[in-house]
């Protein structure tokens, strides 16, 4: 799905700003306020989760459907173009209205959805918009979850991870235009022989054109048109080309137009892709960009910030990236779900290599059990993570692609995080999600990240991926307090992966929490001086075993969660504050990130 942008054939307006709010039931199908007029009592911004907005605990917690609500006015110069409503996310589930008409759902909290409303609101006309979204997680659902009925009758949702689930409209609303005969898709895979570059594209049109009415160039950064081609698919090549290099990023202009048939001149539909030529590839123990060994350092992040929750602020997103470039991180991971696609455009402009990976977050009832101390329930089960999980899974990886397939900074799909990979069912519920990701992306390699119960000799899916991703926190689940004991058990465990698989080694995780402040000269959990120490103990042990080749500290910031005993006002593992202040581990990084490439 390609993201709407205004070109010199095609128009875009957002529909951001202040939108009426109301809170509504459990279940749509028993309320009609889609189909009537929103008093203006409580208004809300576009985007933000909602959840924090208010003061009123009845909003925060609400399980169940909130509607948004506004007027919009198609331009009068529309007629005889086609229009859509594109909603970049709604969190978990969206239902778009028109007036009292439902134009499209959707399910998914992360990935865009949009409807054609052309034939529904002529060119001029206004209409009443509104996205009904419920936040509700089911077996049923990417991330999965369970509702709970208390005592008082109150629901409650239970979910198997631990950041808060905010929800919302937290990314940007969009009403956009584009010509009757247009490009519905373009499709961009790089490689790279020597010193010159590939790049072949594939182009879908909304109708079936014929192949001398599709014509593509390839730009440079100057404006020179250093490629052409003809035909809905083909190979571009460039000598002498620009490779988009991590800390060192080159984009040329993959511009795609659909001429006018007969031969008079003017096109029909123009559209630009941002192409990075590089090329990714596993060989051996090593995770090669442009044919050089690549060492990831960075973060696993979340997009969180206070009052906004999950919603994208474009301030939050270029300082992060600036905390990250000051550190001398060169990557990070999308943990737990795709974001907003203007973080990866960021990315691209800026040679910040990304994992991607999908909502798949908490297939893994022995964590939340394990805390608790009760004896888990199966993972994988007609109860449980079952068949319409997969279904759900299915479709986030779809998705996912379908919306980053183009980005050059993506170099690895995600696919899952701390699945219960070493349950019965856990094969047969992966293989054809890895068969799927390889069809759906034949270009990239795949991962998902391990968790501490799965280790080497109980894991059974880690031979289907090509990198090993850990996730491991010796010397704060295991080993508290103890970081001698805790750096033998963490080389003993790389080791053993190592030996076993001799794939490329993420540890994607690594980390301790730290209260910013708390200052001990012993080693006292908790402390700023812990944590530091902690992360130069994992540093110490990743140089020694080779299959390493990236660190991702977990995580960039504090962020928020559920309610929980060993979370204070959230989890706090976090390098900056939640407002982005740096603890003393920050120093740790930056000298070692600084150097070392
Ligand atoms: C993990 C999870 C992450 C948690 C983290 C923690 O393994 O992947 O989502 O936030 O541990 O701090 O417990």
């Amino acid at each position: 799905m390609l993201k709407p942008r205004a070109t010199a054939t095609r128009e875009l307006i957002s529909l951001d700003g202040i939108w009426n709010f109301a809170l509504g039931s459990f279940d749509t199908e028993t309320d009609d306020v889609c189909t009537r007029l929103l008093s203006p009592e409580l208004q809300i911004p576009v985007p933000a989760s909602y959840n924090d907005i208010f003061i009123d605990r009845k909003i925060r917690e609400h399980v169940g459907w909130v509607y948004y609500q506004r007027l919009v006015r198609v331009p009068r110069g529309w007629t005889g173009e086609k229009y859509f409503i594109r909603v970049d996310a709604a969190t978990h589930h969206g239902r778009v209205f028109l007036n009292s008409q439902l134009v499209t759902e959707h399910s998914g909290g992360y990935t865009p959805f949009e409807a054609d409303i052309s034939d529904l609101v002529a060119a001029g006309e206004e209409f009443r918009l509104t996205i009904a979204v419920s936040n509700v997680l089911t077996n049923d659902t990417i991330p999965p979850g369970k509702i709970e009925t208390l005592a008082s009758g109150k629901r409650k949702q239970h979910y198997q991870h631990d950041f808060y689930n905010y929800a919302g409209l937290a990314r940007s609303v969009w009403l956009y235009s584009v010509p009757m005969a247009h490009i519905q898709d373009v499709t961009v895979i790089t490689d790279t022989a020597q010193t010159t570059g590939i790049v072949e594209y594939q182009v879908i049109a909304n109708e079936a054109l014929p192949a001398e009415q599709f014509h593509v160039s390839l730009i440079d950064e100057e404006g020179q048109v250093v490629a052409q081609s003809s035909g809905p698919q083909n190979r571009l090549q460039v000598d002498k080309a620009h490779l988009w290099q991590p800390g060192a990023a080159y984009l040329y202009q993959l511009q795609v137009e659909l001429l006018r048939s007969g031969g008079d001149d003017g096109v029909l539909d123009v559209y630009s892709v941002a192409t990075g030529i590089r090329s990714v590839k596993v060989s051996g123990m090593q995770f090669l960009i442009n044919n050089k060994p690549f060492y990831f350092t960075g973060f696993g992040k979340h997009e969180d910030t206070a009052i906004r929750g999950k919603g994208h602020d474009p301030a939050y997103m270029v300082h992060d990236f600036q905390l990250m470039n000051w550190l001398g991180a060169n990557s990070f991971r999308t943990s737990h779900y795709p974001y907003a696609e203007e973080v990866l455009e960021y990315a691209d402009r800026h040679g910040i290599v990304v994992i991607d990976e999908t909502a798949a977050v908490g297939l893994n009832l022995a964590i939340v059990a394990g805390i608790l101390g009760n004896k888990a329930p199966p993972t994988f089960s007609p109860e449980t993570i079952n068949e319409q999980t997969q279904n759900a899974h299915k479709e986030a990886l779809r998705e996912l692609i379908s919306r980053d397939k183009n980005h050059p900074c993506v170099v690895l799909w995600m696919i899952a995080n701390e699945p219960a990979s070493g349950e019965i069912g856990a094969e047969q519920y992966f293989e054809p999600l890895v068969k799927l990701t390889r069809e759906l992306d034949p270009s990239r390699p795949i991962c998902f990240a391990n968790m501490a119960f799965n280790p080497v000799n109980r894991d059974l899916i880690s031979g289907m991926f090509d990198v090993l991703c850990l996730n491991r926190y010796f010397g704060w689940y295991k080993h508290t307090g103890e970081l001698d004991t805790a750096e033998e058990a963490l080389h003993e465990e790389l080791s053993g992966w190592q030996h076993k698989f001799g794939k490329p080694m993420i540890i994607t995780e690594y980390g301790a929490d730290s209260l910013a402040g708390l200052h001990a000269v012993n080693d006292v959990p908790w402390s700023e001086e812990y944590q530091s120490r902690l992360v130069e103990m994992y540093h110490r042990v990743h140089d020694r075993v080779d299959a390493v080749v990236g660190e991702h500290v977990w995580n960039f910031a504090d962020f928020q969660t559920t309610s929980q005993i060993f979370r204070v006002d959230g989890n706090k593992k976090g390098i900056f504050t939640r407002d982005r202040r740096p603890k003393a581990a920050a120093r740790i990084l930056r000298e070692r990130w600084s150097k070392l490439y």
